[in-house]
C-alpha cells in the first residue's frame, strides 16, 4: 500500500520580511542624496554593515516599508535582585520611544515577579513575567541571561516573533528607537570606547578564554546591555557565548566582562550586520559629545555597592 505524507514547511516569516522592501507609492518623503549627509561620522562599517546615526536615516520611510509586514518585536529584560527598581522607568520610557505603533512583546525575567510594576501599555503591546532564581554574584546574573535568551527563543518567541533585542534594564529611552535598527545581527558601540585604539578595548586578553580577542584584532567594542535581530541570528550567537562561557568555567575561567567579552568576540568572528552607534546607548554619567546628536537610550547613574548581591 502506498502511503502519501504530506510534510508541512512552516514558512519563515522573518526571512520574507528581509526579501523585499516595498514602499506606499503615495508616500512624499525628501530626496535621497548620495553626495549630501553626515559628514562627522561613518555611516557604514569596511564590511558595507551600516551604522546607524541619527540623520542618516528617514524614520517615516522606513516605518512606512516596515508597517505592511506587521512585524513583532520581543524584548528580554532582566531584573533579578535589587535591579527590579529600575524595570518602572524603563517600561515607562520604553512606551514613549521603542518601537512605537509596532507590535512589542517584554519578557522581563526576575526573582521578585510581585514587584513588577503595573505600566499601562498601548494596543499591540504586551509584557510576560518569567521567574529566574536569584543569584549571590552579579557576574552570574549577567552572565546566564544568554542561556536564559536561547530557551526562551526557544520555547517561545519562534512562534510569535520576527524580532528579539535584549536589553539592561538600568536604563531608559529619551528618544525614538525605531525600524532603523532592524537587521540580522545587530550590535551597539559601546559609549565608553568608540574613540579609542583597540588595543585599549576591554576585551578579553587571555588566550585560555574562549572569549579571547589578541591585541591588534577586533573592530569597535560593543555593548553587552543591548544587542538583537532577527531570532536565528540572536539564537547563534546566545548558543555560542552560553557554550563558551560554560567552556570557560569548566577551566575556572571567567572573562574579564562576562558576557560582554564573548559577544564581543562572536561579533569579531560573526560581523555584524547593522551596525548602532552610541545613540542607542550612552551613559547618563558622560557628557554628549559633539557627533552625538541625540541620546536615544542611556544607562542610568547607579551606586554598584547598593544594588548589587556583591562587590
Ligand atoms: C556592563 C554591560 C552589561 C554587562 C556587564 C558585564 C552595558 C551598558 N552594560 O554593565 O550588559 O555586559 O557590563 O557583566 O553594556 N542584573 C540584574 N541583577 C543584578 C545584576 C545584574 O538583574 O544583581 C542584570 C540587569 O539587567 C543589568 C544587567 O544584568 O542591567 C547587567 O548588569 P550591570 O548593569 O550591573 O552591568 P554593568 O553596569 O557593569
Amino acid at each position: 500500500m502506498l502511503y502519501i505524507v504530506l510534510v508541512v514547511v512552516p514558512i519563515q516569516i522573518n526571512m520574507l520580511c528581509h526579501r523585499s522592501l516595498a514602499v506606499n507609492a503615495h508616500l512624499k518623503y525628501s530626496q535621497p542624496s548620495i553626495v549630501k549627509g553626515r559628514t562627522d561620522v561613518v555611516a557604514v562599517t569596511p564590511w558595507l554593515a551600516p551604522i546607524v546615526w541619527e540623520g542618516t536615516f528617514n524614520p517615516v520611510l522606513l516605518d512606512s516599508i516596515y508597517k505592511p509586514k506587521k512585524i513583532s518585536i520581543a524584548v528580554t529584560v532582566f531584573a533579578v535582585g535589587k535591579y527590579i527598581m529600575f524595570l518602572k522607568n524603563f517600561l515607562e520610557t520604553a512606551e514613549q520611544h521603542f518601537f512605537v505603533g509596532f507590535n512589542v512583546h517584554v519578557y522581563v525575567f526576575t526573582d521578585r515577579p510581585k514587584e513588577v510594576p503595573e505600566v499601562k501599555m498601548a494596543d499591540g503591546r504586551q509584557l510576560t513575567v518569567r521567574s529566574v532564581p536569584s543569584s549571590k554574584r552579579w557576574q552570574e546574573i549577567s552572565a546566564r541571561r544568554m542561556e536564559l535568551i536561547q530557551k526562551l527563543i526557544d520555547e517561545q518567541l519562534r512562534k510569535n516573533s520576527d524580532y528579539i533585542f535584549c536589553l539592561d534594564v538600568d536604563s531608559k529611552f529619551h528618544d525614538r528607537w525605531g525600524t532603523e535598527s532592524l537587521g540580522g545581527l545587530v550590535a551597539v558601540i559601546h559609549p565608553g570606547y568608540y574613540l579609542d585604539n583597540r588595543s585599549k578595548f576591554p576585551y578579553e586578553r587571555r588566550s585560555a578564554s574562549k572569549a579571547y580577542v589578541a591585541d591588534g584584532e577586533g573592530d569597535f567594542y560593543y555593548c553587552g546591555g543591548a544587542f538583537g535581530g532577527i531570532l536565528e541570528e540572536v539564537y547563534l550567537l546566545a548558543s555560542t557565548c552560553r557554550f563558551n562561557f560554560e567552556e570557560d568555567a569548566k577551566n575556572g575561567i571567567e572573562a574579564a566582562w562576562q558576557e560582554e567579552s564573548h559577544l564581543n568576540r562572536y561579533m569579531w568572528i560573526n560581523k555584524p550586520s547593522k551596525v548602532l552607534s552610541p545613540e542607542y546607548l550612552w551613559q547618563d554619567f558622560k557628557a554628549r559629545n559633539p557627533e552625538v546628536k541625540t541620546i536615544r537610550f542611556s544607562g542610568v547613574i547607579k551606586n554598584y555597592a547598593d544594588i548589587r548581591p556583591n562587590v
